[in-house]
């Protein structure tokens, strides 16, 4: 029996979430209920798409140029960045946003909400190599909670007996019309390292519009945040908590060029990254014994 059979036997629920072995090797999980469709695969607990049946587009976007890979992140989606954000402080050879996004993860749990939503839960499996890069006692889940709206919850629970400190985010890709015909709201007045051309604190004076490269940490703000697509008509609802730090992010043409698996050749303009974080100012101690939880909850209205 393969690993999807087993995991259909024991966390499938019929006509909702069923498991697929994927001819990368990877399982994914595919959501299906009343109220959408989502994807997500195994490793990297990492959620490709999710798609509310009250709209004609995805609302989390996938590159075409993604792909399933061992080891290797996927573009677009939900990466999960833990336990750090961007590169790591001192090891220059560790791997960017961490190495939870490409390592295996199981599933602990699923089931069906009271308003019919589709919940799936996961926790990261430690390994030599994870503990080579992280050495402490601990346990990360991943609870996806697909709807109407899509809830995300990443808890981090200290299962040892000294403090730690983790950086960590929902790196969430938004599809959207056109990168011009777009603006983030909820940012106004707060502070933000720059991450384009260096690295400077500013601060933000009306919404988020974009003419160019933006990467974007704001530090020590909870706020909802709004995407307004004039394009596709439709607003996008980012609500958090537990997150102290905000990322906008588009690479904008050269850097979508560079990388290379954005969609050749402007795939990178049908999408924006606003990322529930905690980073730089707003790291967390995880207190010995305690248990740290980020939660974002995504709804997107039309209009
Ligand atoms: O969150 C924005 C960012 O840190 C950018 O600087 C860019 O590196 C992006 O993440 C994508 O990173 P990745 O490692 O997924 O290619």
């Amino acid at each position: 029996m393969t690993t999807a059979q087993h995991l259909n036997q024991q966390f499938g629920i019929a006509g909702q979430l069923t498991f697929r072995d994927d001819a990368s090797g990877l399982v994914v999980a595919e959501f299906n209920n009343a109220h959408a469709t989502a994807s997500l695969c195994l490793q990297g607990a990492h959620l490709m798409s999710w798609q509310p049946r009250s709209q004609s587009k995805p609302v989390v976007w996938l590159s075409r140029d993604a792909k399933l890979a061992a080891g290797k992140s996927i573009r677009g989606g939900a990466p999960v960045c833990w336990p750090w954000f961007g590169a790591h402080a001192t090891e220059a050879g560790f791997p960017g946003h961490g190495f939870a996004r490409t390592v295996p993860w199981q599933v602990l749990e699923s089931g069906i909400e009271p308003n019919g939503a589709t919940r799936l839960t996961l926790r990261l499996v430690s390994s030599d190599k994870t503990r080579a890069q992280w050495d402490h006692a601990c346990n990360v889940d991943l609870t996806v909670i697909v709807g109407d709206t899509l809830r995300m919850e990443m808890a981090t629970e200290n299962t040892g007996t000294a403090d730690f400190v983790i950086g960590e985010a929902l790196h969430t890709y938004l599809q959207i019309g056109d990168i011009g015909a777009v603006r983030v709201t909820g940012l106004e007045g707060c502070q933000y390292w720059d991450k384009v051309g260096g690295s400077e604190l500013k601060n933000q004076v009306g919404s988020v519009s974009f003419t160019g490269e933006v990467d974007r940490v704001y530090i020590n703000t909870s706020a909802e945040c709004v995407i307004e697509d004039d394009k596709l008509k439709r607003r996008i609802h980012i609500k958090k908590s537990g997150s102290l730090s905000t990322v906008v992010w588009t690479p904008w043409t050269e850097k979508a060029g560079k990388m290379g698996d954005m969609g050749q050749p402007d795939g990178w303009r049908e999408m924006v990254c606003v990322e529930s974080v905690n980073a730089i100012d707003n790291v967390v101690k995880v207190a010995a014994g305690t248990r740290h939880t980020l939660i974002v909850e995504y709804r997107a209205i039309s209009f």
